[in-house]
């Protein structure tokens, strides 16, 4: 098997090939758009952890088994079904940008708020969305799994789309009772989990030709737990994180978000702390974020994340131990071991 490190720079490598492929040997009349899209996609895409995308790459070399190595030619269309998903991640995370009114990602300013761009960002956000299929077709599209892929990039798109419905919704809420943990598993289920855990996993699956129903429904439930437990440990981050590590400046409390440090905090919270934090979340002055995470350290919310940590890591290893079928087991437990106790 690869080295990590090796993988990770063949895969980098590949990025250029791809700005080529989507800014080269376009319609002539096009060509101030094709110089602004190259820009879109040097600053949005490449500058991330990648996880998502080195995971198509990974999940197929534990599926092909260790016996086997993986050619160059898999190496190519797994690493372009991942970068695919790199861009996937861009398109959100520019929108998403400009809905939740963020400064930073990835150490950098939001592409919203660079000199020049402001709005435009909603049309780039498109471009890059309507590039994945491009890249797709071009990779893929003589093979078995085409349609496959194809359908679940569409179906992910649609998923998220309706988490981030949920949660823009959600943060319009002015009554805290209805930050129930229910609509918290709801909302990051689908804003989150769905695009950041299955997707990967779930296009390597298809890459090797596994096709069966009960085999990607087994992978479904575990990656769509490992999803949900990342939005946890995002949340908190948000709040407790070190943005020198994160590369964003958290913005839950202010944008009145439902994240899971405010549903336990209403869950635990006494008359008093209720009242706090009644006056003070979902506003925008530097006394009101005080007073909200004053409320946050008296309910201990760290330790109980720690706990909400050491518990879901332990549900999901156990999930994974009572895999029965064609799935190795070391391909999640890799997955996991990656985001346990992370602090970026
Ligand atoms: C993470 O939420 C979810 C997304 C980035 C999906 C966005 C989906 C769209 C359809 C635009 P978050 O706001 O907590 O992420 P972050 O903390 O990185 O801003
Ligand atoms: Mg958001
Ligand atoms: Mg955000
Ligand atoms: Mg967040």
């Amino acid at each position: 098997m690869e080295s990590s490190r090796n993988l990770k720079m063949k895969f980098d490598d590949l990025f250029d090939v791809l700005v080529k492929d989507l800014t080269e040997n376009q319609p002539a009349d096009t060509s101030p758009a094709l110089k602004w899209f190259q820009q879109v996609l040097l600053y949005n895409v490449p500058h991330g952890k990648k996880n998502r995308g080195l995971t198509v790459v990974q999940s197929y070399e534990f599926l092909i088994g260790e016996k086997k190595e993986m050619s160059d030619e898999d190496f190519k269309i797994t690493a372009v079904v991942g970068w695919c998903i790199e861009l996937l991640q861009a398109f959100f995370l520019v929108s998403d940008d400009v809905m939740d009114h963020s400064i930073t990602r990835r150490g950098r300013p939001c592409w919203y708020t660079v000199p020049g761009v402001g709005l435009i960002a909603m049309n780039d956000a498109l471009y890059i969305e309507s590039s994945v299929y491009k890249l797709l077709k071009k990779y893929i599209r003589n093979k078995p799994y085409y349609i496959d892929i194809v359908d679940l990039f569409h179906e992910t798109i649609h998923q998220t789309i309706v988490g981030q419905c949920l949660d823009l919704l959600t943060s319009k809420e002015v009554n805290l009772d209805g930050f129930t943990l229910d609509r918290y598993n709801a909302i990051v289920k689908y804003k989150t989990a769905y695009y950041s855990f299955h997707l990967p996993v779930a296009c390597a699956i298809y890459m090797v030709g596994i096709n069966d129903e009960r085999s990607h429904q087994l992978a479904k439930d575990i990656l769509l737990k490992m999803g949900e437990y990342f939005q946890v440990q995002d949340d908190y981050l948000d709040c407790f994180g070190d943005p020198e590590l994160t590369g964003k400046l958290g913005t839950d409390i202010e944008d009145n978000k439902c994240s899971w440090l405010i549903v336990q905090a209403w869950s635990k919270a006494d008359n008093r702390q209720k009242e706090i934090l009644k006056v003070n979340y979902g506003k925008p002055e530097e006394c009101n974020l005080k007073m909200v995470k004053m409320v946050y350290e008296e309910l201990n919310l760290r330790t109980v994340y720690e706990d909400y940590e050491a518990k879901s890591f332990q549900e999901i290893s156990k999930l994974i131990e009572g895999i029965d079928s064609c799935l190795p087991k070391t391909m999640f437990n890799e997955f996991a071991k990656k985001i346990y106790k992370r602090n970026k």
